[in-house]
């Protein structure tokens, strides 16, 4: 729906840059300001993750369970209509920015704008900002917040491919020289070993973030449902809750066109897909035993202060 009026030609593959000490691309800065100055409702869920953690697999559960299986939006509606990305913008069609009053200088949509335009309540809203970059309205708000973390040698194999065909992402070179990056931080939004640590650092005075592992949802979907429906008050029947883990199910997603994501005009889809494997282990199929074992010791050091504990097989 809404990714129909973006304006492929206006997309270009960007620079990186350092933004108070992040990596970023002005895709995700451009509307900082307002990102700063946004105003979060109590009921809001932010969906929040590094990037390739499982974020939109979490968005689609939660779509599920807040609204249900059989509402209206479910046959109307792609996922990305429903769950805005906090610090997107990206280039419209002028019909798009003139239904929004020609909002902003440029021919955008933020997702400031679109989070704005949805009239759910509870609104779910998409970030993979790390923790100090989240607006201080949400905190305020005490809103709920779900973070997904998955292990790093997966989320550096996913997100090696899905760099190759998103054009808001800076093309990878190749893969040893990717790896290495990786490892150094050089990342869009940043080292995956900051993100996973300051966020699982900030549950300690934030009681409203539910930290998720993108290997406990592989392992066993139905639990973390539960522990979804406790942490967000939702008393759904047990019935409804398996319904619900057999329709998020990789499959199931891979296959609806309101998931798979099969419409966004960002992807260069001669390069990879979205709904890619799904699978915990894949980084296998990937590192050399050398590279692992540089791997694991450069992650020894970096983590070696954290308690948060990672699965890189089933
Ligand atoms: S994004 O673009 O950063 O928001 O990506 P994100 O959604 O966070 O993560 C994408 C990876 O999650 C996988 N995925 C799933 N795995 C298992 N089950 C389900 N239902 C599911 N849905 C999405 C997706 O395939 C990406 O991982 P890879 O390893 O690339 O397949």
């Amino acid at each position: 729906m809404m990714w129909k009026r973006i304006n492929q030609e206006q997309i270009t593959r960007p620079e990186m840059f350092d933004f108070h000490g992040v990596n970023m691309v002005h895709y995700y800065t451009d509307n900082w300001e307002n990102i700063q100055k946004f105003q979060a409702k109590p009921d809001d869920i932010l969906i929040a993750s590094y990037p390739k953690s499982g974020n939109t697999w979490m968005s689609y559960i939660l779509d599920l369970l807040c609204f249900g299986i059989s509402s209206e939006s479910q046959q109307s509606l792609p996922l990305s209509s429903k769950v805005p990305t906090l610090e997107i913008t990206i280039p419209v069609t002028k019909s798009v920015q003139n239904a929004l009053g020609a909002v902003g200088s440029g021919l955008t949509l933020t997702g400031v704008q679109h989070a704005n335009m949805v009239s759910t309540s509870p609104r779910l809203i998409k970030t993979h900002l790390p923790v100090q970059f989240i607006p201080k309205t949400f905190w305020e708000q005490n809103c709920k917040i779900v973070y997904v973390a998955r292990n790093p040698k997966d989320n550096l194999v996913s997100s090696f491919h899905f760099d190759q065909m998103i054009l808001l992402h800076p093309v990878p070179k190749d893969w040893r020289s990717y790896f290495h990056r990786f490892l150094q931080g050089k990342m869009v939004f940043g080292s995956w070993y900051d993100h996973v640590s300051n966020w699982w650092n900030k549950k300690e005075t934030y009681s409203n973030l539910h930290y998720v592992f993108y290997e406990d949802m592989v392992k066993d979907t139905r639990l973390e449902i539960d522990k979804l429906c406790s942490f967000l008050n939702l008393p759904h029947s047990s019935e409804e809750k398996d319904r619900i883990t057999a329709k998020v199910h990789f499959d199931e997603m891979k296959e609806n066109p309101f998931t798979n994501l099969s419409r966004f005009p960002g992807f260069d889809r001669t390069k990879s897909t979205f709904m890619r494997k799904g699978k915990v282990g894949d980084w296998k199929n990937y590192f050399t035993v050398a590279q692992n074992e540089e791997f694991d010791e450069d992650y020894k050091k970096k983590m070696e202060n954290s308690t948060l504990r990672f699965y890189s097989e089933l």
